[in-house]
């Protein structure tokens, strides 16, 4: 109820009033205001979601805090606005939040057009299907005719529509709006497919009557780098949400964790003195703290501690690290170095 109200607030603010625009920076503006804002999904187990009491969790929010904690060493200083697919855009462009850390695909369109530029890619993603298992289909190439549920204005409606054409097959699509209205029209039989990021079918599998009764496809139709997403035309503050983002992946290939961040200072290996503002300038140069990475992991950890927390091992999701695993182990995550 509070969620639907808080959305309700947010969807009229988009649509009639103009908050003003940034006076002074971001990051300038963000200090006076005391709060980082933060777009975030608006239920998203494992990316961005309220837990039982009531509070911001997940991968997604990881990065609002994290970014909460290099500003101002303090990870609760952040405002979240829950967006859906719909509203996420207008209310970055619009400067109600500061950055929008809600799985949303990095894409040409979204980086010329809308103005955005993606610091990052902090979950590799892509889109999935999942049906029920009663339906005895063991791959997409089997759904010629079904009808299908998906969410509007995501590039899930966009690949849906391509994936079909393309391997000449017909669907009947059920386009929704609110994500959790498209979960309950699969779950009660409207649809026989529901297709989105495959992260998010997971989420949503878990939040169905019977999970168990339901299969992921294994095929995955198109490429979904999703990351955080800041406004065009303000370097600064992309700097802070990027270094933030490569600061979570450094501190991983480093060693560097929120149990031992304090004991790393002493460490002789120069990387780590950099990274943790033992040696250098770094954070001051981009307007934060020169410990500021030692604020963010003692905050939320590195960014493997991150990823299993909320939807690795350590969470109910169990998502495999795969292409989100370190390049030096095998997978596509990787930072520039602070030097
Ligand atoms: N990654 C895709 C899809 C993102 C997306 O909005 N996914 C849905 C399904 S997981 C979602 O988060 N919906 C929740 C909502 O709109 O409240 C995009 O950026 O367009």
């Amino acid at each position: 109820m509070k969620l639907k109200l808080l959305t309700a607030a947010l969807c009229l603010s988009v649509m009639g009033v103009a908050v003003g625009g940034a006076s002074a920076t971001t990051l300038d503006d963000t200090k006076a205001r005391g709060t980082v804002r933060c777009g975030v999904n608006t239920g998203l187990p494992g990316f961005g979601y309220q837990n039982d009491q009531g509070e911001w969790a997940g991968l997604d929010v990881d990065y609002c805090k994290a970014i909460a904690a290099a500003v101002f060493n303090d990870a609760s200083k952040v405002v979240y606005s829950p967006l859906s697919a719909v509203q996420r855009f207008p209310a970055l462009q619009n400067s109600e939040v500061d950055v929008l850390s809600r799985n949303t695909t990095w894409t040409m369109s979204r980086d010329t057009a809308l103005g955005l530029t993606f610091a990052g890619v902090n979950f590799y993603d892509g889109q999935g299907f999942m049906v029920k298992k009663a339906l005895g289909v063991n791959s997409a190439l089997q759904l010629s005719g079904a009808t299908v549920c998906v969410q509007s204005g995501t590039t899930t409606e966009l690949n849906l529509a391509d994936y079909f054409a393309s391997n000449n097959m017909q669907y009947n699509p059920v386009v929704i709006e609110a994500q959790s209205d498209v979960n309950s029209a699969y779950d009660s039989g409207r649809c026989d497919v529901l297709t989105t990021d495959q992260s998010g079918l997971y989420a949503s599998r878990l939040e169905l009557a019977t999970p168990d009764d339901h299969i992921v496809l294994p095929e995955l139709i198109s490429k979904e780098p999703l990351g955080p997403a800041v406004r065009q035309g303000d370097d600064q503050w992309f700097n802070v949400v990027k270094w933030t983002h490569f600061a979570l992946l450094n501190a991983e290939e480093l060693g560097v964790t929120q149990a031992n961040v304090e004991q790393m200072k002493q460490s002789p290996n120069p990387e780590i003195r950099r990274l943790l503002g033992v040696e250098g300038t770094f954070g001051a140069d981009a307007g934060m703290s020169a410990d500021f990475v030692v604020n963010v992991v003692k905050a939320v950890g590195n960014y493997g501690e991150i990823f299993e927390r909320n939807v690795g091992q350590g969470s109910q999701l169990k998502i495999a690290r795969g292409q989100n695993a370190l390049w030096s182990k095998g997978g596509l995550q990787y930072a520039p170095p602070i030097r």
